[in-house]
């Protein structure tokens, strides 16, 4: 069989400057994390050539007696390491995990209480230019001003007056830890179903550094690519009560064949996070991410919330004038990597925003600790205080590319 260099240099290209530009770069978007080669190992597998409509035991296809087996391992794992009833491993996105809990519970029409977008929500939680704000029935809930926290006040205030069938709790810019058990009062109080998306903290949930929803929310939905450092995919986890509604929507009421080949990926995800040592990683995230938000602050940036009890921090670039856009383009120039994000109260468009958003589950990924958070800091501060100089970007450049080399990412893919 030919190997992909010989049979298509094109795309061959495409892997080996994608892995140079993942190891050269300092990756800084919340949502992203490198991969161990295991993981790698299982997604690029023959594993991709089967069909496997159904669940193990029970499906439309033939020949499924060996996907069976890493679907049922990528389940067990699941469950220890989250402590849930019932697991589906199979929506093949954190989109897809939403739109299976909502088809399961909603029917068009209905109320769903959920975050603001700009405080922190997610698209699929009610945007109205995703399905779930075409389909439902929208209210939305923010942080305080004063606190910039999710203002629970205003959960249960909304929650009373309109009733709403579904409840979320979690989205994808929240720098601070959500309580779960208040959302759970308050679903039961008016109710409601309760769903918790977790993608962005589930490592940080599994490694019992942020509180868990598990036993709580009546669904709990997760990607599996960010703090969980697995392959590109999505989970949802609910009590037993739950579990037939819950996979009948999955397949074939979404979905149809599963990627089995990510699933095998998640399996092999799961098996490393029921590690000591990825309990320890987590553990680094959490002071890499408080660090770098010290440093950031010491350099007189505004961070929303004052800081983070998480991975994930986000910068209000208001005070120094310029856009969350501009920002972005110039640190990308400079070889550092985030996402332009709006912060509560956003005044600019999605597409220009005041705020930036980091995290630190990649660079802790690369073995970065502490003194490389507080380097990390003043890099992003010189590029931000003289923004636009050529240069600036030009030595902050170097010094990413000399801080970058210390840490290798995948030797073999790089060359
Ligand atoms: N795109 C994801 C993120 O960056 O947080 C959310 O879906």
């Amino acid at each position: 069989m030919r190997r992909l260099a010989e049979a298509d240099p094109d795309v061959a290209k495409v892997l080996r400057a994608e892995a140079q530009r993942q190891h050269r770069n300092l990756e800084l978007i919340a949502s992203e994390n490198f991969v161990s080669e295991a993981v790698l190992e299982a997604v690029g597998s023959v594993l991709t050539n089967k069909y496997a409509e159904g669940y193990p035991g029970r499906r439309y296809y033939g020949g499924c007696e060996v996907v069976d087996v890493v679907e049922e391992l990528a389940i067990a794992r699941a469950k220890e390491l989250f402590g849930a009833q019932h697991v589906n491993v199979q929506p093949h996105s954190g989109a897809q995990a939403n739109m299976a809990v909502y088809f399961t519970v909603l029917k068009p029409g209905d109320v769903v209480l959920g975050p603001n977008l700009a405080h922190g929500g997610h698209l699929t939680a009610g945007s109205p230019v995703n399905y779930s704000g075409k389909l439902y029935s929208i209210v939305a809930y923010g942080v305080r001003r004063d606190t910039e926290r999710i203002d629970l006040d205003e959960v249960r205030a909304l929650a009373r007056t309109h009733r709403p069938r579904l409840i979320i709790a979690g989205g994808s810019a929240f720098p601070r830890a959500i309580d779960f058990a208040p959302f759970g009062e308050i679903a039961r109080e008016v109710g409601a179903v309760l769903m918790a998306d977790i993608a962005h903290p589930a490592g940080l949930v599994a490694a019992g550094l942020h509180p868990s929803p598990v036993g709580i929310a009546d669904f709990v939905t997760t990607t599996t690519h960010k703090t969980l450092r697995g392959p590109r995919g999505g989970m949802v986890m609910c009590g037993a009560a739950h579990a037939p509604a819950l996979d009948k929507t999955v397949m074939p009421g979404v979905q149809g064949g599963p990627l089995m080949h990510v699933i095998a990926g998640k399996a092999v995800a799961f098996r490393e996070a029921l590690t000591p040592e990825w309990r320890a990683y987590q553990g680094q995230i959490v002071k890499n991410a408080r660090a770098l938000a010290d440093a950031l602050l010491g350099r007189g940036l505004r961070l929303v919330s004052g800081g983070t009890d998480t991975h994930l921090i986000l910068v209000d670039l208001t005070g120094r004038g310029i856009t969350g856009k501009d920002a972005q383009e110039a640190l990308d120039r400079a070889w550092i990597t985030v996402n332009k994000n709006t912060i509560p109260f956003e005044t600019k468009s999605p597409m220009v925003t005041s705020g930036i958003r980091l995290g630190t589950p990649a660079v802790t990924t690369r073995g970065m600790r502490e003194p490389e958070m507080a380097e990390i800091a003043a890099l992003i501060d010189r590029v931000l205080s003289d923004l636009g100089s050529a240069s600036v970007e030009a030595k902050v450049r170097d010094e990413v590319q000399a801080l970058t080399n210390r840490f290798p990412l995948y030797p073999e893919r790089t060359r």
